[in-house]
Formats: C-alpha cells, sequence, structure tokens
C-alpha cells in the first residue's frame, strides 16, 4: 500500500516534468549545417568553462577544507612565482587560440554567400515583412496572422489557446531544401533584424543599407523566427515563418503564387460595387492598418489618428488617395503605393468611408487611384 502511494505521488511529480519534456534550455541545433556548426562552437566554449570551473573551484574547496588555521597549517610565505606567472599566461591563450581558430573558420563560412542558388530580398516594414523573389518574379507581404492578432487583442480570447500564438504569418517565405540561399535585408523605415534561430541566421535590416547572409536547408519543414530590433508599438507582432520544401512542392508553390499575381492584377481593371468593395476593404484595413488606427477606427489619441470623423476621410477623395500612396513623410504613416495594390487602396478606402462610424457613401474604385498614381 505505503509502496503504491509513494509509487503515486511520485508520477503526479514527474507528470509535469514530463509535460514540459519540450523545454529547451540550450542553444538550439538548429537544421543547416552551419548551425550544427555554431552549436557546436558553443558546446566547446561551454564544456572549456565547465571544466576551468571545476579546476578553480576544486582547488579552492580542497584548499579551504584540507588547508585550515585550525588544522595547524601554516601558510606559505613566498612572493613571485615565475613558473607560476608563466603557466597561468601560457593556458589561457591556449585555450583562446584553440576556441578562436575553429571561430574564426565558423564566421568566414558564415559571411560567405558567393554561388548562392537563389535570392530572397527581405524588407522590414513596421510592422511586417516583405519578401521577393527576383527570379521568379515573386513579391508579397507577410503579416501575423489573424488568429494571433484577435488573440491579442480581444481580451475572450486565452492566447495559450492559439497555435503558435505570434509566431504565425498569413504568407509564409517558402525556399526549397538543399540550396543556397542568399537573404538580402533591407528596412523600408526603422531598423528591424531578421532572426530564425533554426537557421542560424540573424541580421539587421537596415534602412538605406543592404546586408546579406545564406542558409540551406536540408530538411523539410516549418522553421519560427521574430524581428529581433526594437522597432515600435508592435516589435512582438511581426513574427517570421519559413516553410522549407522539397524542389517539387516549391516548384508549385512559385507557380501557384505566380498565378495568384496574375489574377490579381487582372482584378485591378474590374469596377466593383460598394458592397465588395467594404468586404475587401475591410480586410486589407485588418491586415495593414489596425496596428496604429485601432480595430474600431479611434486610432491612438495623439499618436495614431483616427479614422472615425477623420477631415482626410470624410473630405474630398484626392487627399485620401494622396496620403496611402505617398504616406506622410516624417511620420508612420507610411507610403502604402508599393504595398497595396491600386484595387486595395480603393477598397481600403471606400470602407474607412462608409464603416468605423463614418457613412460619406463615397465609391472608390482602382480605376480613380491608379490616376492619381
Ligand atoms: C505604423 C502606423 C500606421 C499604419 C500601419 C497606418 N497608419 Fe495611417 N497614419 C499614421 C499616422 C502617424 C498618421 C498621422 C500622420 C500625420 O501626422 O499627418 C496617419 C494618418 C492617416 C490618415 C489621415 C488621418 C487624418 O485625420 O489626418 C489616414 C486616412 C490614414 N492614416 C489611413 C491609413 C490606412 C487606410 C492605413 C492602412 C492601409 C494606415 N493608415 C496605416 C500611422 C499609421
Ligand atoms: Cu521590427
Amino acid at each position: 500500500m505505503k509502496k503504491r502511494i509513494a509509487g503515486s505521488l511520485l508520477t503526479t511529480l514527474l507528470t509535469p516534468l514530463a509535460a514540459h519534456a519540450d523545454w529547451e534550455v540550450n542553444m538550439t541545433q538548429g537544421v543547416t549545417d552551419l548551425s550544427k556548426e555554431v552549436y557546436g562552437l558553443h558546446m566547446a566554449a561551454f564544456w572549456i568553462c565547465v571544466a576551468i570551473g571545476v579546476v578553480v573551484f576544486g582547488a579552492m574547496i580542497w584548499s579551504i577544507i584540507y588547508h585550515r588555521k585550525d588544522r595547524g597549517v601554516k601558510p606559505a610565505t613566498f612572493h613571485e612565482s615565475t613558473t607560476i606567472e608563466i603557466l597561468w599566461t601560457i593556458v589561457p591563450v591556449i585555450i583562446l587560440i584553440s576556441l578562436a581558430i575553429p571561430a574564426a573558420q565558423a564566421l568566414v563560412k558564415i559571411e560567405d554567400s558567393s554561388n548562392a542558388d537563389m535570392t530572397i530580398k527581405v524588407t522590414g516594414y513596421q510592422w511586417k515583412w516583405q519578401y521577393e523573389y527576383p527570379e521568379e518574379d515573386i513579391n508579397f507581404f507577410s503579416n501575423l496572422a489573424q488568429s494571433s492578432r484577435d488573440a491579442a487583442t480581444d481580451p475572450t480570447i486565452d492566447p495559450a489557446s492559439v497555435d503558435n500564438y505570434l509566431l504565425e504569418v498569413d504568407n509564409p517565405v517558402v525556399i526549397p531544401v538543399g540550396k543556397k540561399v542568399r537573404f538580402l535585408f533591407t528596412s523600408n523605415d526603422v531598423i528591424h533584424a531578421w532572426w530564425v534561430p533554426d537557421l542560424a541566421v540573424k541580421k539587421d535590416a537596415i534602412p538605406g543599407f543592404v546586408n546579406d547572409m545564406w542558409a540551406q536547408v536540408n530538411t523539410p519543414g516549418t522553421y519560427r523566427g521574430q524581428c529581433t530590433e526594437l522597432c515600435g508599438k508592435d516589435h512582438g507582432f511581426m513574427p517570421i515563418t519559413l516553410i522549407a520544401k522539397e524542389q517539387a512542392d516549391y516548384d508549385a508553390w512559385v507557380a501557384e503564387k505566380q498565378a495568384a499575381a496574375k489574377k490579381e492584377k487582372e482584378m485591378q481593371t474590374v469596377t466593383m460595387t460598394k458592397d465588395e468593395l467594404i468586404v475587401r476593404g475591410k480586410k486589407v484595413y485588418t491586415t495593414n492598418c489596425i496596428a496604429c488606427h485601432g480595430a474600431t477606427g479611434a486610432g491612438v489619441p495623439g499618436v495614431f489618428p483616427a479614422m472615425t470623423g477623420s477631415p482626410i476621410v470624410l473630405g474630398p477623395v484626392e487627399p485620401h488617395i494622396d496620403i496611402l500612396l505617398n504616406g506622410r513623410s516624417g511620420t508612420a504613416m507610411q507610403a502604402f503605393g508599393k504595398q497595396l495594390s491600386d484595387l486595395d487602396i480603393a477598397a481600403v478606402i471606400t470602407y474607412t468611408r462608409n464603416s468605423l462610424g463614418n457613412d460619406v457613401g463615397t465609391v472608390v474604385q482602382a480605376a480613380d487611384v491608379a490616376a492619381q498614381r
């Protein structure tokens, strides 16, 4: 009986440990040869530190126990010992050099993005990432997933119930496995940083500069990361989701993206009804505007103006189209001309004019936006 109680007690105590078996305390090994090499360096440095700790604390503890005064031990009285001084100089130098050589070799490999099989240009925006594949003519924005956005703004949703909370996006960046992919990093506004730990890639995205780095992923899978440069209010809301696919699946994805872009282009010339524009505009607004202007259009007083009752939204159409196409320089109101299509701009304008507490009645078509570009 006692044994059984003890047994069940032990199980009860250990269950939480089992449940948290995926707790990672150590650095990740990652999924590229380079990330494994970085991990190896990290572990080598770690074990050297452990060994030094054992030697230093071992000697200290041993001395404290066996050379105490109350054991009658007389302290040595010597000053200066050339042998010891040479030793405590040479030993650390050897340790440092033995760490520096493999570290420098790894650094050279990390920096060498030559002979890449393909290139992806990554641009940071407040607060999303843009991915461009110049060879494939693919270009899209990657925003925080709606499920995470809802959980972050709606107090009735428990973030713990959302899969990959704040680590999921609407359009993941996709790469083929087994290919050397070169990433070029820059930014449209402030400094961001693109970090995917499994790839051992972490690089600043700086306005006016282009940084580069590369990765070759060998196992298909989904790898997640975040912006790691404090870049404003929603810095924690611009995650990275990268999917590595087998070549055939990657090719299918490329074809799908290109077809969608073609279809989108055709849409630019159609005239839509007010209701159609509002439905589309609501989506555009939720993805691109609520971070600053709020889900209800109330904005953030003193920082981001409200859409409800805004003189621009209620006033003539031209300045409204203009602020969306060109932004307001020197403010967080970015130019959406390059980010959104004519149709999306027309839709979001029609939406803000006829929703969020406004009822102007104006309908703006893609052609109106195109005329003002
Ligand atoms: C990163 C924050 C941010 C985002 C995202 C953003 N805006 Fe703005 N917006 C601002 C700021 C700041 C201003 C005020 C600019 C100024 O000082 O003139 C502004 C001004 C405006 C105005 C003029 C309001 C007025 O009364 O002066 C409109 C209209 C507007 N934004 C629409 C949008 C739409 C539509 C989107 C989404 C496509 C959007 N904004 C996304 C920050 C943002
Ligand atoms: Cu950022």
